[in-house]
């Protein structure tokens, strides 16, 4: 117990924030992550069952789980949430999306840059049917890897669209 709480006090985030990573899950969809600071993510979903989605200044729990490992969980104004592991050594990552039931029927209603349309999302996750969840829990390998510093608004600033070359070349 004494151990854990000292944990606790002693996170060291330098390994995760400014962390900007283009990877594809195994079941093909392929996501980018920018990792503003300790507590803000900006993200792209370049394929997938809500490929075209893109969302800035989203807030999400980052933690160092061990040496090199971190979590970094949240919910979106959707109502969905995610919870993602990442091994940047290793350029490894495994995810848990929990989509509400929605959005699996209606994913196309969240393929759009959210932060021009929170209204909108908060009223379709109020809604719902929340229930039942669709888990997607996928391991992914992490194609292209950089160290782009905390709090930098250019990383992502666009529409996912066409990856400049060579980004995904490892798509698995
Ligand atoms: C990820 C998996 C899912 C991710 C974001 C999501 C940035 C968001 C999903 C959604 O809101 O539909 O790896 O990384």
């Amino acid at each position: 117990m004494t151990e854990l709480l000292v944990d606790e006090l002693t996170q060291d985030l330098t390994g995760i924030v400014g962390l900007h990573a283009i990877y594809t899950y195994a079941n093909g969809w392929q996501y980018e992550l920018y990792v503003k600071n300790a507590t803000t993510i900006d993200y792209r979903i370049h394929s997938g069952m809500v490929g075209g989605r893109w969302v800035r200044d989203q807030a999400v729990d980052v933690v160092r789980v061990d040496d090199g490992v971190y979590k970094i969980a949240w919910t979106e104004p959707t109502g969905t949430s995610v919870a993602l592991d990442v091994v940047p050594a290793k350029r490894r990552l495994h995810g848990v999306i929990f989509f509400p039931h929605w959005v699996e029927q209606h994913p196309e209603r969240t393929v759009c840059f959210q932060n021009d349309h929170l209204a909108e999302m908060a009223r379709y996750r109020e809604a719902g049917p929340a229930y039942p969840v669709l888990v997607v829990p996928e391991f992914a390998r992490i194609s292209f890897l950089e160290d782009c510093g905390p709090d930098d608004e250019s990383v992502v600033d666009r529409a996912p669209g066409d990856l400049p070359a060579g980004y995904a070349a490892r798509t698995n």
